[in-house]
This record gives C-alpha cells, structure tokens and sequence, in this order.
C-alpha cells in the first residue's frame, strides 16, 4: 500500500480534506459509462505497454494489495502453475498495489472485459449478485474451519456461480480473516460506543447498514483514502482484519484495535467473462484448476501472515481491546432480515449454518 502524503491535523486541513476525500453516505454505484470507457482505454494502454492484447497467453490480474500480501502470492502461484501446466500455453501478470486502481474499478473494467483477473472482497459484490452479501453477513461464520468449509462446499459454489451472469467467472475464494472495529482513539466495547462515530466502509450497502444498525455512522471510502481520512479526522475509524490493518498502516492512525470480528467476508478472484468466453474448453479447466490449487496455498501463507501481523501490532503502539461480542450479535441481527430478501437467499444463509454444525452438536 503507498503512503498517503502526510497533512497536517488542523480544523483547515480537516475541512479541506472534507472536500477532497470520497466521502458518501451511499456506496458509489458498480458499472458506469465512465468505467466502460476507463476499461476500453486499461485494454488498449495495456497492449500498447505490451502487457498483453485479447489473444495473449498471459492474463493480467489486479490487486489493490502490496506484492508480498498473501492474495497477490496465491495468484502469481496461479500463474506459475498454468504455465506449467499448459506448456506455457497460458500465463498470468498481477499488478498489485492498486497500480490498475481502486478495487471497484478493477472490477468494473474486468467485467468490461478490459482487464482478465481480479482479486477482491466479496463485499461490493453484493451490488451485482445478491448471493454475493450472503458470506458477508455479520457474524455468520462461527470461525475461521467453518468459514473453509462452507466455501469449499456446494453454498461456495453456488456464490462463485451466481456471478457469472454480471460478467464475472467466480474462480476461488481465498481468506479475508475476521475483520474488527478500530478507531484513532476510541474502544468498541459495546455498541453504543460507535454513537457519534464516522466509521469507513467498504463500497457495500450491506456494511453501511450494519454499521448504521450498531450505532455508528458509516462512510464509504476508498481503500487507499482511508489512511488519509483516518489522519485528517475526515472518519474516526474503520474496520478490517490483522493483515489489512498493518499493511495499510492504518494502525499509525488509528491505534484503538477493538476485536469485534463481527465479520468474515471473503476475497474472491474473479475472471471476466469477455475473455473467458474466447478460451477452449481445455483452458478453461486449467484455469479453474489451477486457481483451486492456488486455495490451500493462500491459507498457509494466510494463516502465518495473520500471526505474524498480530504479533507485530501488539508489539506496536496499539491498544488491544477485547469486547464482549454477545451485544454486538444481538443488535445487528435486524441486517441479516433486510438482506436475506427471499427463500433462496435464506436457505443459501442455512445452508452455510448447518455446515459442520452437526459435527459440533454431535447429532450425527
Ligand atoms: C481488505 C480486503 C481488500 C479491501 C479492503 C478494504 O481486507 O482484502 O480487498 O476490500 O479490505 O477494506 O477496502
């Protein structure tokens, strides 16, 4: 992640920085006119760079992570194995930290069919496929086995396929951890604590309206803003897993950690459909084997980089808080109810309840 330039904290340079960070009280809108023309432009700057044209062997993939965080290694080993695989027949380039921009117009321009891969949250998801707010609910996951398990099940499946109809081949789900509250300079013990606070979100609805229901006031921001609106007290907090919270730095700024774990929405690397579509049969599969194979991978590299990340924040300058999560599941329970809008989506929310559950109840 790059560094935001450094402002100084002043009544000026807040109200300044007021005008000049994203700040929404909606989620922007996925797929617009302007990122049609944004992907048209990506595809062609891309060939003239040499970085591939439509009929290349080599796939290019974005990633709003730096290039030593777990995702952007899964993928490169991806294309390590595709490679091989194919005989060199097929091949993948990330671009990670941001270089193709934000994630929502990474993904815009790859259903637009200017870039081939991208690796995102599930979170703005949601805006395309509903199935996709599903493993984005708080507190759905009872833990980090549950969460593998039911995404390597037939509800994972059911998510990756519902998004190709909006123009995206679901490829694999890889870790998000658990994402928590942190502030500059508040503990989230309870939900009132988040009265009062401007709290960034993703480019989801369903996250602005969980962290309405809790109490807080929601602000979705772009992912590379937030360092800067955390410093310029344009938000007072955000919310987001170890990994996520040490690369951006935001533990500079933000230093209140409070282990809410209210969430554990997935990243997922999506394909565009465009290119897809002018693959064999062949290469199809290999893709989709080989991004499969990519999964245990990205969770070894994951679960070390989590402890890593956690070990180095407590040795850090940041203050640990350990609430009592009972109040938060109880308040946010109203969110579940205005997303999960029919059966189907319902059943999808069971069905990912009742795996594993039976194991730990002992019914079977
Ligand atoms: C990270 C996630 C990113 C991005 C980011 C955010 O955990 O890996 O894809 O969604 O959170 O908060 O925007």
């Amino acid at each position: 992640m790059r560094r935001q330039t450094v402002q100084r904290n002043t009544p000026k340079a807040r109200a300044h920085a007021r005008h000049s960070c994203h700040i929404e009280k909606k989620p922007a809108p996925l797929l617009n006119r302007r990122a049609a023309t944004a992907g048209l432009a990506m595809g062609a700057g891309l060939s003239l760079l040499g970085c591939g044209g439509q009929n290349d062997r080599v796939l290019r993939s974005a990633d709003a992570h730096p290039a030593d965080y777990p995702t952007v290694l899964a993928v490169n080993e991806m294309g390590r194995q595709l490679e091989e695989r194919s005989g060199g027949r097929l091949a993948i380039k990330t671009y990670a930290g941001a270089q193709l921009g934000a994630e929502k117009d990474a993904l815009e321009i790859t259903i637009f069919g200017g870039l081939d891969l991208t690796r995102v949250s599930i979170a703005p998801l949601s805006a395309i496929a509903a199935e996709a707010v599903v493993p984005a609910l708080p507190f759905l996951f009872r833990d980090t086995a549950h969460m593998r398990a039911a995404l390597d099940g037939a509800p994972g499946e059911q998510i990756l396929a519902a998004l190709e109809p909006h123009g995206l081949i679901g490829l694999c789900f890889y870790d998000g951890g658990a994402r928590s509250f942190y502030t500059r300079d508040r503990a989230i013990m309870a939900p009132e604590d988040l009265k009062g606070l401007k709290i960034r979100v993703m480019n989801s609805d369903m996250f602005v309206s969980m962290v309405e229901t809790l109490g807080g006031d929601a602000a979705p921001m772009p992912y590379g803003e937030v360092y800067q609106g955390l410093m310029q007290g344009v938000v007072d907090g955000a919310e987001n897993n170890w990994p996520s919270y040490e690369s951006s730095r935001h533990f500079e700024v933000a230093p209140a950690y409070s282990l809410t774990q209210h969430v554990m929405a997935p990243e997922v690397l999506v394909m565009s459909v465009k290119r897809w579509r002018k693959l064999g049969e062949e290469d199809r599969r290999l893709i989709r084997d080989c991004a499969k194979d990519s999964v245990p991978f990205m969770r070894a590299l994951w679960d070390e980089r989590s402890r890593k990340a956690e070990a180095h924040l407590r040795a850090a300058n940041v203050e640990i808080h350990t609430p009592d999560t009972e109040a938060f599941v109880e308040k946010v329970r109203p969110v579940w109810d205005k997303y999960l809008t029919t059966p189907a989506l319902r059943k999808l929310a069971d069905d990912i309840q009742a795996v594993g559950a039976s194991k730990e109840t002992g019914d079977v």
